[in-house]
């Protein structure tokens, strides 16, 4: 028997708690890339006081064949304890991005599973491999029920309810596809919008309004050609409204989609749910978008009837430089009310 202290006795090796038929990473290639892909951890050194108790600090590392490195100052603790005791060790853990919170946030679920999609995905691709004789007609069925819930799914929002359609089919495919956070980025323009790459998707992970046109003048300024498109509400539009002058000095190749009710639309839906309507602090004055053109010498155009969208994107993405295009809801009609400000057909 080893008499290294962590070497397993060799005959009574627990039973695996995995199946050893299917072929996965060893630990070691696990540990590689869980490595690869995580640039902090927590660097364990033993306290110069009280003396020699465990001493835990939070500490960015990278990685270079196995060893990691950090950068660590003189001023800090764990730099002391380690001048003291060189003995340490490294905990790197998978954060994941998993959050049982989710559960509901959004949609009520009839079946709600928090794990790990590539790690499940990759386990269930394992798993059935060989083993699944697809019935005839399925893919048929799948892509015509598929069909039918975007369709459905689409239906909800009245008047706006061929906007991406008709967006889509203007919008050049290598396009970047931008939004702020607004009615018609939660409904559609985040979920559904399709698109054909990662690298022409921007859109803010919080839920801040205002980043859409500074995220889009940034994809604009590296976009080698490509055209810009952003999808951004009234209220985020004006946080961040005097970097449109960014846009027009440095010629961007940005369409941007203002779509105006002239107020924080789903902060009125909040209000009607949760205040029976009393709305507050929510309607908005707002600059003549027509105006504002003007002032930055950019073109501009008004959409007031909900067939008109695409034919005028179109128009607006034949100019080069930044243009803007206002979408007037007033004109078209209020967005409807989606789940979670209705109640859902099978809630
Ligand atoms: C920086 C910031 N301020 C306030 C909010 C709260 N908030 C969320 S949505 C929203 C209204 C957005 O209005 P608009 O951009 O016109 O889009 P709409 O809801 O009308 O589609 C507000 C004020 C926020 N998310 N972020």
């Amino acid at each position: 028997m080893s008499e290294d202290a962590h070497a397993r006795p060799t005959r009574e090796a627990p039973e695996p708690l995995y199946d050893v038929n299917i072929p996965t990473p060893t630990h070691a290639e696990r540990a590689r890339t869980l490595v690869a892909q995580i640039s902090t951890g927590t660097l364990c050194t033993l306290a110069l006081a009280p003396a020699g108790y465990p001493y835990g600090s939070f500490v960015t590392v990278a990685f270079d064949d196995g060893n990691p490195i950090f950068l660590i100052s003189a001023l800090a603790e764990h730099t002391k304890n380690l001048e003291r005791d060189p003995r340490a060790s490294l905990l790197v853990a998978e954060g994941g991005s998993a959050d049982p919170l989710a559960n509901g946030r959004n949609y009520a679920n009839n079946f709600f599973i928090c794990a790990d999609a590539k790690l499940t995905l990759e386990g269930v691709i394992e798993r059935i491999a060989g083993k699944i004789h697809v019935a005839a007609g399925h893919q048929d069925e799948f892509r015509t029920l598929r069909r039918k819930a975007l369709a459905d799914y689409l239906a909800q929002f009245g008047p706006y309810t061929t906007f991406m359609e008709q967006l889509r089919a203007v919008m050049p495919k290598d396009a970047i596809w931008a939004r702020d956070i607004t009615q018609s980025t939660s409904t559609w323009g985040n979920r559904i919008f399709p698109i054909y790459s990662p690298r022409e998707n921007v859109y803010p992970v919080s839920a801040g309004i205002g980043q859409g046109l500074p995220l889009a003048i940034g994809a604009a300024a590296a976009a080698e050609g490509r055209k810009t498109v952003l999808l951004t509400g009234d209220g985020g539009f004006y946080l961040n409204i005097g970097e449109l002058w960014t846009a027009v000095q440095e010629k961007l190749d940005l369409v941007v989609i203002v779509m105006n009710d002239r107020g924080y639309g789903v902060i009125k839906k909040l209000q009607d749910q949760m205040q029976g309507g009393r709305h507050f602090f929510a309607d908005m004055g707002g600059p003549d978008l027509e105006r504002l053109a003007e002032l930055c010498d950019i073109p501009f155009w008004r959409v007031r009837r909900a067939d008109a969208f695409g034919a005028t994107v179109a128009e607006a993405l034949k100019k080069p430089g930044p243009c803007l295009v206002d979408v007037d809801m007033t004109a078209i009609g209020e967005y409807p009310n989606y789940f979670p400000f209705n109640p859902r057909p099978n809630a």
